[in-house]
């Protein structure tokens, strides 16, 4: 499905490709059993530049256009889930809120650093108690006599959080509701600022998830995302429209990954004389998740050409969101059914991808949220 690629996005797909091959896929299932960071990936993704692929040439980045982007985080997300999650969070989420939303001097300070990977970025949005409702939640940030603000809270399942340099932290500086709260870049080495890696995960077991205990920590006036007060939710929102395009993109490649896998597996095991894939219960399990990559992958670039014309893509990003998340779960599943036992085992990849592809009908908006979303659209009634 090569539709509306120019030969600069075939040259991008291609590089990423290669180089996720090479450096993503090997130790992935390693990586996963031993809740190992991907270091080697990380690194890579520094020397070859697609850490800041999306920030400004102007501020170092490579400048991508929506659509490269999404190839990127597609190819990421079809290598290893866990690698993607630590750029589409460092690139949609932070650095894209930072060049949307921030002042010359807050760009100029951050957007360098993390176009090369010096610095990553955390989004600080949801809380023990504040998921699906963020314009409820009570992290403070409280002016001090000096123009200062001091923040106390904690947030939850925050991608990159141990590992990040710089902390995107949703804050309430004023009355209740989504007004009350402000948006602050707060430099992760700030005295009262810890993060606590979160073991356990069902899945994306080897990527940075942390809990983040903020008290008293003391930033600047300029620390308040530009300079304006009571935009947190709004810049959290924003984000998160891209933060949906980047997870239809990674759960298409996932799901990509699972009918690639399924393919390559069934054509090799052979039962009752013949190869399964010559089954035809088997080859359903393979055309119906082919079907579901195709409009995975339609549904979340229509979102990067929506965004590329400079068109609203929020509910657009909702439905790629919904159906890609769900679809890489069917298709995860249907990896592991075609493997039958050794789909069970983690010598095999089919039960990596069904747990790294659970999260994703949480994160970002649950499904249900997605459907509410779409439902208000399309309605004009708010089940909020
Ligand atoms: P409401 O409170 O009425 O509106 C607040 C302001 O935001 C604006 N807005 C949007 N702006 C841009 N894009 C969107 N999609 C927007 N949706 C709302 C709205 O216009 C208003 O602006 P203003 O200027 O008038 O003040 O919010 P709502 O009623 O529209 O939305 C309710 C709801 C439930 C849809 C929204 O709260 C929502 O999407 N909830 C789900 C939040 C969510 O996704 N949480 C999970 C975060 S994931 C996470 O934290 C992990 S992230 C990454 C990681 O570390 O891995």
């Amino acid at each position: 499905m090569d539709l509306t690629l120019s030969p600069e996005q075939h040259a991008v797909r291609k590089a990423v490709r290669e180089w996720v091959d090479d450096v993503v896929v090997p130790p992935a299932l390693r990586n996963d059993r031993e809740e190992r960071f991907p270091q080697e990936a990380l690194d890579g993704l520094r020397q070859t530049g697609f850490i800041g692929m999306s920030i400004p040439e102007e501020f170092g980045g490579g400048g991508a256009d929506p659509l490269s982007y999404v190839l990127l985080i597609e190819e990421l997300g079809r290598g290893d889930a866990n690698v993607r999650s630590l750029v589409s969070v460092h690139l949609g989420l932070v650095s894209g809120s930072i060049d949307r939303w921030g002042t010359q001097e807050q760009k100029e300070q951050w957007l360098p650093r993390m176009a090369t990977g010096e610095v990553l970025g955390c989004f600080a949005l949801t809380e023990p108690d504040f998921g699906s409702n963020p314009a409820d939640l009570q992290a403070s940030a409280v002016k001090q006599a000096d123009g200062s603000y001091l923040l106390n809270g904690t947030k939850i399942f925050i991608t990159n959080g141990s590992i990040a340099g710089v902390a995107l932290v949703m804050a309430r500086t004023g009355g209740p509701g989504a007004k009350g709260v402000s948006a602050f870049l707060v430099p992760t080495d700030t005295p009262g600022f810890e993060a606590r890696r979160i073991h356990g995960k069902l899945g994306l077991r080897s990527c940075d998830t942390a809990e983040l205990v903020l008290r008293d920590v003391r930033v600047g006036p300029e620390t308040l995302l530009g300079g304006v007060e009571g935009k947190g939710i709004r810049v959290a929102l924003t984000a998160l429209n891209d933060g949906r395009m980047s997870l239809g993109a990674s759960c298409t490649g996932l799901a990509q990954a699972a009918l690639d896998t399924m393919v390559a597996y069934t054509t090799q095991r052979t039962q009752f004389g013949k190869p399964i894939a010559g089954h035809q219960l088997v080859q359903e399990l393979i055309a119906d998740t082919a079907v579901e990559v195709d409009c995975a992958r339609l549904l979340t670039w229509r979102v990067a050409d929506l965004k590329t014309r400079g068109e609203d893509y929020a509910l657009a990003a909702s439905k790629a969101k919904y159906y890609a998340s769900e679809a890489s779960v069917r298709a995860a599943n249907a990896c592991v059914q075609a493997h039958g036992g050794y789909g069970y085992i983690d010598e095999y990849p089919a039960g990596k991808y069904l747990r790294d592809a659970r999260v994703t009908t949480l994160y970002e908006g649950t499904s249900q949220i997605q459907k509410l979303i779409i439902g208000r659209a399309l309605t004009g009634i708010s089940a909020f």
